[in-house]
């Protein structure tokens, strides 16, 4: 049989023209092939869109290689793999990324060049995948680029949703939802594995059977559900790696309910199956906070128990005992969503693989660990006990002996303290009985992270303070970090060339530390003259984007001033739009000698509000009303602009982020676990305007507090100044700024009281009032700055230089070496 397959596979091979060929010529062939074969376009008239469509299709070739050759290497190898399990990724576009990754870009720009076509153009065609809310999900998608440059045998588990994170659209100035059904052009980055199905079961009963004088727990479900895999593959950069990322969508099982279909109700027989698709329908448009709704419920386990099925189903192909579970698979929990993972592979070890319970929960406590992005205890994940009971009867068993046994262990461990007890409980007892995720990971992972240095520490003294007392080897931190392949090599094409010539070489897309280099160079005057035209190039670009947008003509002499990021009242966008109202007001209220002075401003605010969050829907509004009063003031001409960008998402961040000077984090101190906005700002050469909150604390220590524009309340401080309440000092200016919303300034006076009141004195939670006098002096800090060009610019390329430790990569590594104990496999040319 070997030489019988032996010979089939020469004659494979001696069929093979090789591998696929990247010089143009070779390129122009295949884009035009999949112009004519599969757009099913004529190659004699094809429009942008067709033509992005037949790139796309030609990297995807060239992806689809690598990604086998990848594959294959590691299944002979068998090193010990890492599964990341994430309910969010925020990819973005594929195309740029894809083409840079795979070292083709300039031949693919020739090739299309000599077809009449620009690669730019063609690039803009492709929509975001937006699988994904926030900072959490880009997190995720960064991190896919560093496992795969840094040759780590990783896959990545998601969900594919047919409808990715909402549109916005802003209809006078109220934010409106609308749906993205993002794969109605085709989705050429993914590749249908049809065949690649398993069953996903819900509901039912739990028996017991008897099986060799031995009891056991079987599940009786009462729905099968059928989990698709759609493989997208991602390339490294500077290798032929290219890993995986695996989403799942629901279809309507191939199990027919006969009875059902006997009843003679055929139409609804077939509407109800249709119903399992709903399943992987929408992302849940909410970061940070959790409904316990039962759709969601179902698309965490239906994504855990295709996962777990695929994982447990390769580990058996090459291992035939569990013992080496642990040193083979990593599985690793991003954030709390994925946690029925511990729960499933509990059963599967002890219902299906009949493993003793205790062997089965040591082996668990070995291959998982857990990331936390929360901050504050009531954004922890709940699950209502009667909701998993129904969904996943012999789940909510399993969680309660977890629970038992962890109970007693402890009882032993820290005696009767029963407050202690129920606070560590993974099961809350109340009027509404919960399941605590977050407590569940941490009791069975190996390791629990931070996502900064001072989120960990919150993490230590309150969050899970009664954990860590218990545990204190297991929680560690991992700062994030964020991919430079996209925030700069992709998005800002002049600066990364820039770079590469002053530091002589194209190592640092690999290696960020090497940004350091570019100290040597802060005095040089022809190095500031090349900088500031890279800058001036990109707000080029953002100026022209404003005015499509918005109509608004802005001044490229003026700072760009810019804060996107979901709207959160602790993310404190009302402090930068009342600030932007007090420097109005300062402005009309000069003399014509004194606006000289004035540093001229386009202050630039983008994000999408949760659909059901009202104060975060009013800012959005307070920002449009402000903006068109300062807008259409032609006594103020540009010394002050506001612009609201609508619906930002990936493809907006790669825009504005390199065009803007300076970038605002305002968050209250101890509310961001990490932010990393900052870290792609930073590394396109913006100056940070913020609060010690959560990653900024390790950005000072790596570049010094002259490098940054500093306020606000430290951590230490701000839950003496909560309970201080009504006789907290807050500035004159504020109660001013505050009063104009109150009073109608803006319009919409009785919309907007509900949001002046979120800040009153005596009900100011995230402290806008305190923080006002120090956050307008940062202001005044930074307007200085900018007048002197020289100083600005060291600043800017200092900012770059010290931006390599947040880096994904240094992430990555930490994580790899420090927590999943993986080496890197890489894959020979
Ligand atoms: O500070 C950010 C952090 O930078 C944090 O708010 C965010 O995660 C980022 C990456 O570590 C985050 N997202 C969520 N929780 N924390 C979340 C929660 C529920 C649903 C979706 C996202």
């Amino acid at each position: 049989a070997v030489g019988e397959r032996g010979a089939k596979a020469e004659r494979m091979f001696s069929l093979m023209d090789g591998f696929l060929k990247n010089d143009p010529l070779s390129l122009q062939k295949d884009i035009l092939n999949h112009v004519e074969y599969t757009v099913a376009r004529s190659r004699f008239s094809f429009d942008d869109f067709e033509a992005y469509q037949a790139l796309s299709h030609s990297v995807r070739d060239r992806l689809i290689e690598r990604w086998h050759d990848t594959h294959i290497y590691v299944k002979r190898t068998k090193p010990k793999r890492l599964y990341f399990l994430s309910l969010e990724f925020l990819m973005g576009r594929s195309l740029s990324n894809s083409v840079i990754n795979l070292g083709i870009q300039d031949q693919y720009a020739e090739a299309l060049n000599q077809l009449g076509f620009e690669f730019e153009v063609l690039a803009e065609q492709e929509g975001d995948a937006a699988l994904g809310n926030g900072g959490l999900a880009r997190l995720s998608a960064c991190q896919m680029d560093s496992l795969a440059t840094l040759d780590y045998p990783a896959w990545g588990y998601g969900l594919r949703y047919e409808y990715g994170l909402f549109r916005q659209v802003i209809v006078d100035g109220f934010q409106h939802e609308q749906p993205d059904y993002w794969l109605n052009f085709g989705n050429p980055w993914e590749i249908e594995r049809i065949h690649v199905t398993y069953e996903v079961k819900f509901y039912g009963t739990v028996e017991e059977v008897d099986m060799n004088g031995e009891k056991h727990k079987v599940w009786v479900p009462g729905e099968t559900v059928e989990a698709v895999a759609y493989d997208n593959p991602i390339p490294g950069y500077g290798t032929r790696n290219t890993i995986n990322l695996r989403l799942w969508a629901a279809k309507p099982s191939n199990q027919f309910d006969l009875e059902a279909y006997n009843t003679g109700d055929y139409i609804n027989s077939v509407v109800n199956r249709q119903r399992a698709e709903t399943i992987s329908n929408v992302l849940y448009p909410d970061d940070r906070s959790h409904q316990g709704k039962e759709l969601r419920l179902k698309q965490q386990y239906f994504f855990v128990s295709a996962s777990l099925q695929d994982i447990i189903r390769r580990f058996k192909e090459a291992h035939s005992n569990f013992d080496e579970l642990p040193d083979k698979v990593a599985l690793h929990l991003n954030d709390t969503h994925p946690s029925l993972s511990i729960a499933e592979i509990m059963r599967i070890l002890v219902d299906e693989e009949h493993l003793g319970w205790n062997k089965a929960w040591d082996i668990a406590c070995k291959v998982f660990s857990f990331t936390t992005h929360t901050v504050v205890a009531e954004g922890l994940e709940k699950i209502p006990v009667d909701l998993l009971g129904s969904l996943l009867p012999r789940h909510l068993q399993i969680l309660y002996e977890i629970n038992f046994n962890f109970m007693e262990e402890l009882k032993k461990r820290i005696g009767l303290d029963y407050n202690r007890l129920s606070r560590m409980s993974i099961v809350e007892e109340g009027a509404v009985k919960n399941i605590r995720m977050a407590n569940l990971s941490i009791v069975c992972s190996h390791t629990v992270n931070g996502v900064s240095k001072l989120h960990l520490d919150t993490l230590k003294m309150r969050t899970f303070k009664d954990f860590y007392e218990l545990w204190p080897e297991k929680f560690q931190f991992k700062t994030n970090g964020v991919t430079q392949r996209r925030w700069i090599v992709v998005s800002n094409p002049s600066l990364c060339a820039l770079i590469s010539k002053w530091l002589g070489t194209e190592a640092w897309i690999r290696n960020a530390d090497l940004l350091t280099g570019l100290r040597d160079h802060v005095d040089n005057t022809d190095f500031h003259q090349e900088w500031r035209m890279v800058k001036k190039v990109n707000k080029m670009r953002l100026a022209e984007y404003i005015e499509a947008m918005s109509g608004v003509k802005v001044s490229l002499d003026a700072m760009f001033d810019v804060q996107v990021k979901r709207i959160h009242e602790y993310k404190r966008q009302l402090l930068n739009i009342l600030g932007i109202i007090h420097r109005y007001d300062c402005i009309k209220n000069m003399d014509k000698n004194d606006r000289k002075k004035v540093v001229p401003r386009v202050c630039i605010i983008g994000g999408k509000a949760a659909p059901g969050y009202e104060i975060a829907k009013k800012i959005i509004k307070l920002c449009h009303a402000v903006a068109e009063k300062i807008n259409n003031d032609t006594d103020i001409g540009d010394l002050l602009k506001l612009v609201f960008i609508p619906d930002y998402n990936v493809s907006v961040a790669e825009l504005v982020i390199p065009g803007a000077d300076l970038s605002q984090h305002l968050s209250t101190a101890g509310h961001e676990a990490s932010g990393t906005g900052s870290m792609k700002f930073l590394m396109n050469g913006c100056l940070l305007l913020a609060t010690a909150d959560g990653s900024t604390v390790e950005i000072i220590e790596e570049m010094g507090l002259d490098n940054l524009f500093l306020f606000g309340a430290k951590v230490q401080e701000v839950a003496e100044l909560r309970e201080k309440g009504p006789t907290l000092k807050v500035p004159l200016q504020f109660a001013r700024v505050l009063r104009m919303v109150r009073d109608g300034y803006f319009g919409h006076k009785d919309y907007f009281k509900s949001l002046c009141d979120t800040v009153e004195i005596g009900n100011d939670f995230y402290l806008l009032g305190h923080d006002f006098g120090s956050y307008l002096e940062a202001q005044a800090a930074a307007d200085k700055a900018f007048v002197e060009p020289e100083k600005w610019m060291r600043m800017s390329i200092l900012s770059v230089a010290g931006s390599g430790r947040f880096s994904s990569d240094r992430t990555i590594q930490e994580y790899a070496e420090r927590t999943w104990k993986i080496d890197p496999c890489r894959c020979p040319l």
